[in-house]
């Protein structure tokens, strides 16, 4: 497989300044006529070479008039005009089949509309054009449809005309941005609308408007409220305000991901639909992260944007940076960012730890799909929070305004933006850009002396590279640092130490004591951090520290190294050795519960894989599963008492009540009922029954369903059962349902798991549904996935294959257990083996499929 290397980048030889584009829809057949205003770049005339893919050219015109045979080449992927002059005007109609397009990209027929998506390289299959994100061009979109079956044309900008010609009707839309191709859009179909208005910082009027499946505007309220909290966010924090008079969003049913088309971001309904009636708290949260998410690209994307792909974490890095700071600002900041640091862990660790490590500017792929990663996501925004924590957070964001004026209406670089932050907040990143290339991650480790007679404590910071990656240099890590007094309290203030060295030694003297170190405060850099505290410090730090990352990891810590422990005894002795440490955690920390809720909740929750296993070679799947259930059981004999009385105290909850604190506290009667569910508490099992059958909280019923369904019980069905027939006509939650199923551990389930497929409600073309399904068995099922029988593994290769056949999917995202193979027990390796080779020996697969399985092969 031929890869595309960041080294072969050169800048188009042409610029195309403006693009007409007149789009005469058709699910059949859709004609695309396109005028391209093209001048050259440099001097010497090299043919203009546009991308293409599947279009049938039906004319083709430069400067007005038709070209001889040989001054063009046409494929359906690709048009290349020879020696063309240095100013012109390229005119081309191509017809399209919209209905036929299976691959999700480019323009294709769905749930009754013609709907579009052009990132990374769909735009192609619209029309001939450079496909690459250095294209900036200002687009004018003229759509004509059907009236009856397309009432709403929508595209990039603003709608500037519009009429009605017999049958049919056309509108006119312009984008005064000049963008590159990817966020180009296009929507058409039947649409219920919700609208609203934003009054800008600068007295500027938009209007806003969602528009979902006829009978939904109403539940698109609590989207329109976060777009609105977003547009009022960026504008408080960056200074940022919306650039257009228009904005669209669009919420489209049976459909997963999101894009943020300039002024016409598109999400699955799933991202936006929202009533408390059937949508989790933790739901609630995403929606409101990924509108933010979408509109925050409006400046970090859209108006300043990739050079190529392998920048692509310049925009999404940042931007989900950005988000981040926006949710912490909405919700409580400790838990939130201890969430972030968990999905970090759960996704992107596993991705430094397997096949498809790759550094956030990566040097070279085969097919860009594939590196849609959590490494460019989150550790490209760890990355960015890295310097913000450098710098503070004002000098950042004053660089990041000075980015966005500098390069307004660019293509640029990560240089390019760490090059404005050097010279804006005046520091020096040589060292840290080291970061940007280096793949894997690194550990720090912490060894501590202290010297009661001089009262004086060494500690000893060190750093070492994955050794997948090459011996490398060190690399520059924040590690935010604090002292706490055993007795009660902090020695002195908190530290920030920028750890550029190998090994770096810092002494402080004056204490009494040996102090409790706590490190790495709210997560300050990407790294696995080694450091020998006891299992009492580690109690104190989890208790008593007010940063709520140390207090979750040293929780999260101390489990973990119970769960390692036990797993090395028999699973019929486990439930009689467990660490006595493990229920003494779980008292102190429901002892202090009210007080914190959301972040006792995360406290008390067990680690799980992958955290189980970070920084080990080999995973002992059944000794950790095992092992991490008699953790459970024990706190939950032991404890059953304050639990129940917990759970009860907080059943006052205002169902309806989404403010954090309401939030938090539903979250912690979840993980108290877990504790009542591994006890085998009968109460516990009718609680959820009740929680699923009648309860008034969709997010209780959800969360009830789940843990239920791991249980080996007679009751488990009949929860389904419930949950199905409560909600069966709501398609968001029967998405739910699936994903229930497709989570569960309980016994031998990967049959019933298997079953479901052919069940009436699924249907492989609804992707938010195949997503919740799939994407929960193959990705996130530590238990029923990793059968013995090796069924799981069949599984995934099979519908890895058929989906690829069927020109669909994103192998890439499936591939996040199955890429852990070496770390499994041997018959686990050879059954993931077999299958990876089953899917290799393949004939016919698509390039994206080849370059996941044979990098996974190795
Ligand atoms: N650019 C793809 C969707 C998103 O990350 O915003
Ligand atoms: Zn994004």
């Amino acid at each position: 497989l031929q890869p595309v290397r960041l080294a072969d980048y050169r800048p188009y030889p042409y610029v195309i300044d403006t693009i007409a584009l007149d789009i005469a829809l058709d699910a059949d057949e859709t004609i695309v006529r396109a005028t391209l205003s093209v001048r050259r770049r440099g001097a010497a005339a090299e043919p203009l070479v546009l991308d293409g893919k599947n279009l049938q050219l039906r004319q083709l015109r430069l400067n007005g008039a038709e070209l001889p045979a040989d001054g063009f080449v046409a494929t359906p992927d690709r048009l290349e005009i020879m020696a063309p002059p240095a100013e012109f005007t390229l005119e081309t109609e191509v017809a399209i089949h919209p209905a036929r397009n299976q691959s999700g990209k480019g323009l294709f027929w769905h749930t009754n509309r013609l709907i579009t998506h052009c990132e990374a390289e769909g735009f192609r299959r619209i029309t001939y054009f450079p496909d690459r994100p250095d294209v900036l061009a200002t687009y004018t979109v003229r759509l004509e449809a059907d009236r009856q079956a397309f009432p709403l044309l929508l595209s990039n900008g603003i709608p500037m005309e519009s009429g009605e010609a017999g049958q049919r009707h056309w509108t006119l839309w312009r984008d005064p941005f000049p963008k590159p191709s990817y966020i180009f859009a296009v929507m058409a179909g039947r649409f219920e609308t919700l609208r609203d208005h934003f009054t800008t910082a600068e007295g500027q009027e938009v209007s806003l408007a969602i528009h979902a499946e006829p009978g939904e505007a109403a539940r698109c309220a609590f989207a329109m409220d976060s777009l609105k909290a977003a547009f009022r966010w960026d504008e408080r924090v960056f200074g940022l305000s919306c650039d257009l008079p228009v904005y669209n969003v669009v919420a489209l049913p049976a459909y997963a991901g999101a894009q943020e088309n300039k002024g016409l971001n598109l999400f699955g309904a799933d991202g936006i639909i929202a009533d408390p009636a059937i949508t989790t708290d933790e739901d609630f949260a995403l929606i409101r992260r990924i509108i933010g998410h979408e509109y925050f690209h409006n400046w970090t994307g859209n108006r300043v944007t990739c050079r190529d792909w392998f920048q692509l974490s310049l925009k999404e890095g940042l931007t989900r940076l950005r988000d981040q700071l926006f949710m912490e600002d909405e919700l409580e900041p400790g838990t939130y960012r201890i969430e972030q640091v968990k999905t970090l862990r759960r996704n992107q660790f596993p991705e430094d730890d397997g096949p498809a490590a790759h550094p956030v500017q990566p040097a070279e792929f085969v097919e860009i799909e594939n590196f849609y990663t959590a490494t460019i996501y989150e550790k490209g925004a760890e990355l960015l929070r890295m310097l913000r924590t450098l710098v503070g957070a004002e000098r950042f964001v004053a660089a990041i305004r000075a980015y966005l004026v500098r390069f307004d209406g660019q293509a640029v670089t990560i240089d390019d933006l760490f090059d404005t932050i050097e010279r804006e907040a005046d520091v020096d990143l040589a060292q840290f850009r080291r970061w940007l290339h280096q793949p894997g991650r690194p550990t720090v480790t912490v060894a501590r002396e202290y010297d009661p007679e001089r009262r004086e404590a060494r500690f000893t910071f060190s750093q070492r590279l994955p050794v997948n990656g090459e011996p490398g240099q060190p690399l520059h890590i924040p590690i935010a640092f604090a002292l706490f007094d055993p007795q009660g309290g902090h020695f002195g203030k908190p530290l920030l130490i920028e750890l550029r060295d190998w090994s770096q030694t810092l002494v402080i003297a004056d204490l009494p004591r040996a102090p409790v170190p706590s490190i790495l405060r709210q997560f300050s850099a990407p790294v696995s951090l080694e450091a020998d505290l006891s299992d009492e410090e580690l109690m104190h730090l989890a208790v008593a520290d007010d940063d709520a990352f140390v207090a979750w990891n040293s929780a999260q810590q101390l489990f973990t190294r119970g769960v390692r422990e036990l797993a090395l005894e028999q699973p019929a002795a486990m439930d009689a050795l467990v660490p006595p440490a493990m229920v003494e955690i779980a008292r102190r920390l429901l002892a202090d519960a009210r007080r914190a809720p959301g972040l006792t909740a995360l406290r008390l929750s067990l680690p799980d894989e992958p955290a189980l296993s970070e920084g080990l070679d080999r995973i002992p799947l059944d000794s950790h599963m095992a092992a991490r259930n008699a953790i459970r059981r024990a706190i939950g004999r032991a404890l059953a008492d304050p639990i129940h009385s917990l759970y009860e105290q907080l059943s006052a909850i205002d169902p309806l009540d989404l403010s954090a604190p309401a939030m938090s506290g539903r979250n912690l009667r979840s993980v108290l009922l877990d504790f009542r569910l591994a006890a085998g508490d009968e109460k516990g099992v009718s609680a959820c029954l009740a929680q699923i059958e009648e309860g008034p909280s969709f997010t209780e019923a959800f969360e009830a369903l789940c843990l239920l369904g791991h249980c080996d019980r007679p009751e488990r069905q009949a929860a389904f059962e419930a949950f199905h027939h409560r909600y069966r006509d709501q398609p968001l939650v029967v998405d739910k349902w699936f994903k229930a199923y497709a989570l569960s551990r309980a016994t031998g389930v990967i049959d019933e798991i298997i079953a479901l497929e052919g069940h009436s409600a699924f249907d492989i073309s609804n992707t938010s549904r195949a997503v919740a399904y799939y994407g929960s068995l193959f990705r996130q099922n530590r238990v029923a996935f990793h059968d013995a029988s090796g069924k799981g593994y069949r599984f995934l290769a099979d519908r890895l294959l058929m989906m690829d056949q069927m020109g669909r999917g994103h192998p890439a995202f499936f591939m996040a257990q199955i890429d852990q193979w070496r770390r499994h027990d041997e018959p686990r390796q050879t059954l993931m083996r077999e299958q990876l080779q089953r899917i290799a020996g393949t004939s016919g697969i698509s390039r994206s499929l080849d370059e996941v399985v044979n990098r996974s092969l190795g």
